[in-house]
């Protein structure tokens, strides 16, 4: 049996992408038997039919090492959170968001300020200084300029990679400078509403090395996160790390409103970012309303 990976699933046929070149494969009848679905990063093993036209039969799925939800995507290593500092600019909550569920998926986290071009001096500073802070590796690029993208491109290395941002941040745009046979269509942001247009519309791999993977995704413009205890969330603000053992109630201590708090002293102090701990309240008082109503 020859082994691939699912780079794409129209209806019910799926693109296998293996040493012997994509086939075209259906299911065997036990996936529906048993409702098992297949998902686009599925790593499976199959059987040629025909190695003229290229069709196949997927026979066994590998076991995944995850699942992301939104979008529907298996076995990413990956997330590239992708930003443009401009045009549209840049939604401080949503890349909080996307920080916290690539964390809680243990993803490795690249952090991309894209359209650098339209830098005023004082836009990408300002959110360099935010999230430099946090540890994340930050990359700040222009594919209008050609700016860093040797950097940007070496982070996609050995994984599958999903990327993830805003409609119109340029995604796609980054994606084409990878390869000459991308060719993924791109629209401009609408002058009138400020947003992207919502160009990529479905999930598909594409081949960027020999065990290098990414995925387009559709913008996003919200996220929630209410699957996530409220009492967990401070767990994926790595910052506040450094500081919570020595919290006075350091085990329970949501730093929230307690006394002797030594995450709220060091946003006073400027050590960690106000942005940062006012992102992480807006997303805590979120989850507990979300909970308190789900308790009625
Ligand atoms: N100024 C500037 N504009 C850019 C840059 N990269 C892309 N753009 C423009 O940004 C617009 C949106 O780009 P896309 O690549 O379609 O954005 P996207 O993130 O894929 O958007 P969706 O598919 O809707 O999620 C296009 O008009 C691009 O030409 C850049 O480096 N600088
Ligand atoms: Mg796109
Ligand atoms: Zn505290």
């Amino acid at each position: 049996m020859l082994e691939g990976i699912i780079t794409k699933a129209i209806s019910s046929f799926y693109s296998v992408d293996t040493e012997e070149g994509v086939f075209i494969c259906k299911a065997r009848g036990l996936f529906k038997n048993k409702k098992q679905s297949l998902l686009v990063g599925d790593k499976v093993n199959i059987v040629i039919t025909d190695n003229v036209s290229k069709d196949g039969i997927i026979e066994k799925i590998i076991p995944r090492t995850n699942i992301l939800i939104r979008p529907s995507i298996a076995n990413v290593s990956h997330a590239l959170l992708f930003f443009s500092i401009k045009n549209p600019d840049p939604n401080l909550s949503l890349i909080d968001r996307f920080i916290v569920l690539a964390q809680e998926q243990q993803l490795k986290i690249t952090l991309c300020f894209s359209k650098v071009d339209l830098d005023d001096g004082i836009r990408l500073q300002k959110l360099l200084e935010i999230y430099k802070k946090v540890g994340y590796p930050v990359i700040s690029i222009s594919t209008y300029d050609n700016k860093n993208l040797e950097e940007l491109k070496n982070t996609l290395k050995s994984h599958i990679t999903v990327i993830a941002g805003p409609s119109g941040a340029g995604k796609s745009s980054f994606i084409n400078t990878l390869s000459q046979n991308f060719n993924i269509k791109t629209n401009s942001v609408s002058s009138k509403i400020g947003r992207g247009r919502h160009t990529t519309r479905h999930v598909e791999l594409m081949r960027i090395g020999t065990d290098s993977w990414i995925a387009d995704t559709p913008g996003f413009s919200s996220l929630s996160l209410s699957h996530i205890p409220y009492t967990e969330l401070k767990e994926y603000f790595l910052e506040f790390h450094d500081y919570d053992l020595n919290c006075k109630f350091s085990n329970t201590c949501l730093h929230y409103k307690e006394p002797d708090c030594c995450v709220i002293n060091a946003v006073k102090n400027k050590e960690i970012s106000l942005e940062r701990y006012q992102s992480y309240l807006q997303l805590l008082e979120e989850i507990k309303e979300t909970e308190r109503r789900k308790s009625w």
